[in-house]
């Protein structure tokens, strides 16, 4: 086996090598290399894709983390209580390189949602936030997400700059966040507006700064 791995090592033996042993030593690594990405992208939770811009709108259900999520991204800690958001602006802030310029959190009560046209109009990037473990146990919660997600789904065209969030997956007993978003997309298999739940979708414990930052380089790359 050594004497395997030295000859892949040995510019002499490749160089010396027919083109087609040379190539051989080469596609195991090659092999290895998709898979270990392949691993990756199904670890995180399904496909996702950086977004780009420079505003951001967090909107979604009451309670489900929006607040949480912005002050991870402004100051890199998790909001341990919950004081209900009205309309409260913050100004510009850089999430590790990525750029963002001020806006407005807004609350998730329903006398919020007529400001949700606008916002989308306003911003170049929408995010939108509800708590998976309510979703999945109780189906008014259910109902209120997917009247949310229809708005932003028929409102906000720019798949590639919308994601959606689904909180605290440490309350739930599920040990595999991608085990979650399929029952979750299952759930919501007959919406037109499914897809909110499956690309650019991700399960979070917003509880947990590794899982806050694996969420948010999957938003923003970084
Ligand atoms: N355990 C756990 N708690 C979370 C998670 N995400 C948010 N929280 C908590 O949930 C509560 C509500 O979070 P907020 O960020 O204030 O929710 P919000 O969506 O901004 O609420 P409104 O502004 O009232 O609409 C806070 O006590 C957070 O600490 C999570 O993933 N896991
Ligand atoms: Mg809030």
């Amino acid at each position: 086996m050594n004497e395997i791995i030295q000859n892949i090592l040995n510019e002499e033996f490749l160089a010396k090598a027919e083109p087609q042993q040379a190539i051989v030593w080469f596609v195991p690594a090659i092999i290895a290399a998709v898979v270990a990405a392949i691993i990756a992208i199904i670890a995180n939770g399904g496909p996702s894709t950086p977004i780009k811009g420079k505003t951001i709108c967090v909107l979604g259900q009451p309670e489900s983390g929006k607040t949480t999520f912005l002050n991870w991204l402004r100051y890199d800690k998790f909001t341990t209580e919950h004081k209900q958001t009205y309309r409260e602006a913050y100004p510009a802030f850089e999430y590790k390189t990525f750029k963002i310029e001020g806006g407005i959190d807004i609350g998730g009560d329903n006398e919020f949602k007529n400001k949700y046209r606008e916002m989308m109009q306003k911003n170049d990037i929408c995010i939108f936030v509800f708590d998976a473990c309510k979703f999945i146990n109780d189906a008014n919660y259910r109902k209120e997400t997917w009247d949310r997600a229809d708005l932003i789904y028929n409102h906000f065209k720019n798949v590639e700059n919308r994601h959606t969030i689904g909180t605290h997956f440490d309350k739930t007993d599920y040990k595999d966040v991608n085990k979650l978003r399929e029952k979750i997309f299952n759930m919501s298999e007959s919406k037109p507006f499914k897809d909110m739940f499956h690309t650019n979708c991700t399960i979070v414990d917003l509880s947990k700064k590794d899982s806050f930052e694996d969420c948010a380089k999957r938003i923003f790359g970084v």
